[in-house]
C-alpha cells in the first residue's frame, strides 16, 4: 500500500457537559484529525493529546508540528506491506506516543479497507458488540448519586468515579451505600502520593473493582509499593505508554489491571502487545477513552473485541459527549453494549458537511 496523500485537520467539538477530573475541567474537545490516502481509499484517526500537557506531556500544537514536519513526510510516497512495517519506521523517535498513534491508527484503517475487512478482524478480535461502563466527572455527591442511578438505568455495566484529595472517602461511601452490588471503580488521574497510603488503604472498604492511576503519571515504582499496602487492585492508565512500560509494571506487580488506550500507546500494534503481555500475566485489560469523536471511538470499539478486554471499557454513547458527532453512524449503547461498527476498516464515515463547520484548520499533503 503506497501512501499517496494526507490531510491534517484541527477540529473543535463543544462538550454537552463540562468534564472535571483531578487535573482540571474540559469544556470542549480539540483534536487533530488525520486522513491517509492510498489507492482511492481513506484511513482515519484522531490524536488524543490535549491542548495543554495536563494528562500527559504531549500537546495538540506539538503533535501537529511533529506530524506535519516529520511523521507525514516520513511515510508519504512510501509503500508499507502492513501496519507493523509502518510501526517499525516510527520506533527510532523518542516518546510522543499519541502523535505516533495518530499516524499508525489511520494506516490500520486504510490497510483494513484495502483488504475489505473490518478492523476488528485484522486486530484479532471478534464479536458484534462490547461491554461498556461510564466515567463520571467530578461533581457534588448529591449530583453524582443521581448520575449514577441514571446511567445504571441505561444499562452501563460499570461506574467509574473521578476522585481527588478531599473528594474521595465520603463520595465512595455514599455511592457504595446506595448501590451495594454494582461494579464500581475510582480514577485519581495521579492526584495522590505514597504519603496518602493510609487513606488509599481505606478505599479497600468500598469493594472497588480497581483504583485507576492513584500516583504519579510517570511512575511505576511507587505504584508497586502501594499495591503491596492495599487490597484493591491498582489499574494503570497514564503510566502505560508502551509495551515496555506494561512489561515493567506487570513484572513489578505495579498493576493488576491495565487500562489500554490505543491513542496513548503508539497505536494498535503496541496496544495488541500490551494486551497479550497482560494476558500472559493473567492481568485483565479494558479499553479507556479520551472523550474521542466517533473516529477515535470506532477504533476503541474494534480494539475492545480482543479476548483479554474482559472488563467493561469507557467507550460510552457519543451523545453523552457531543450534541452532534463528526461521523454519520450513531455510536450509541443498548443495555451497556456498544455495537461494533460494521463494514471495512473502522466502519464509520465522516459527516463532511458537519466536519467543515467544526474544522479550525486544514492542511493537505501530496506524495
Ligand atoms: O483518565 O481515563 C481517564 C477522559 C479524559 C482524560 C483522561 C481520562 C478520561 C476519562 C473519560 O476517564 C473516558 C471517556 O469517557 O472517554
Ligand atoms: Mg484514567
Amino acid at each position: 500500500l503506497r501512501i499517496d496523500g494526507a490531510e491534517l485537520r484541527l477540529v473543535r467539538l463543544p462538550l454537552v457537559t463540562p468534564f472535571t477530573i483531578s487535573t482540571g475541567t474540559m469544556h470542549e474537545k480539540i483534536f487533530p484529525l488525520l486522513t491517509l490516502k492510498a489507492d482511492g481509499l481513506e484511513g482515519y484517526a484522531e490524536g488524543v493529546m490535549d491542548p495543554l500537557p495536563d494528562y500527559l506531556e504531549e500537546t495538540v500544537a506539538g503533535a501537529m508540528e511533529f506530524l506535519r514536519g516529520a511523521l507525514l513526510p516520513g511515510v508519504l510516497g512510501r509503500r508499507f506491506a502492513n501496519p507493523h512495517q509502518l510501526a517499525r519506521q516510527l520506533e527510532p523517535w523518542r516518546g510522543n506516543m499519541m502523535a505516533r498513534a495518530t499516524l499508525e491508527m489511520a494506516f490500520w484503517d486504510l490497510w483494513a479497507k484495502s483488504l475489505d475487512l473490518p478492523l476488528k478482524t485484522i486486530l484479532g478480535g471478534e464479536g458484534d458488540a462490547v461491554d461498556v461502563g461510564v466515567s463520571l466527572g467530578i461533581g457534588s455527591i448529591e449530583d453524582t448519586l443521581g448520575r449514577v442511578a441514571d446511567h445504571l438505568a441505561q444499562g452501563y455495566k460499570r461506574i467509574k468515579l473521578k476522585i481527588k484529595p478531599g473528594h474521595d472517602l465520603r463520595l465512595l461511601e455514599a455511592v457504595r451505600s446506595a448501590f451495594a452490588d454494582i461494579h464500581l471503580t475510582a480514577d485519581a488521574n495521579s492526584a495522590y502520593s505514597l504519603a496518602d497510603s493510609a487513606l488509599l488503604a481505606r478505599l479497600d472498604a468500598f469493594d472497588l473493582d480497581y483504583i485507576e492511576q492513584p500516583l504519579a503519571w510517570n511512575d511505576l515504582h511507587d505504584h508497586a509499593v502501594l499495591q503491596a499496602r492495599i487490597n484493591t487492585p491498582i489499574c494503570l492508565d497514564e503510566s502505560i505508554r508502551s509495551p515496555e512500560d506494561a512489561r515493567k509494571a506487570l513484572q513489578a506487580d505495579a498493576a493488576r489491571v491495565i487500562n489500554i488506550k490505543v491513542g496513548r500507546s503508539g497505536g494498535h500494534a503496541n496496544a495488541i502487545r500490551i494486551h497479550d503481555l497482560s494476558a500472559a500475566f493473567s492481568v485483565p485489560v479494558w479499553c479507556g477513552g479520551m472523550l474521542e469523536s466517533g473516529i477515535g471511538r470506532a477504533h476503541n470499539i474494534h480494539l475492545s473485541t480482543l479476548a483479554n478486554f474482559s472488563k467493561p471499557g469507557d467507550t460510552s454513547s457519543s451523545s453523552r459527549y457531543f450534541h452532534r458527532d463528526i461521523v454519520e453512524e450513531k455510536l450509541e449503547t443498548t443495555d451497556g453494549r456498544m455495537p461494533v461498527p460494521a463494514g471495512p476498516g473502522i466502519g464509520v464515515r465522516l459527516d463532511s458537511d458537519f466536519l467543515e463547520t467544526v474544522t479550525m484548520s486544514r492542511e493537505s499533503f501530496r506524495a
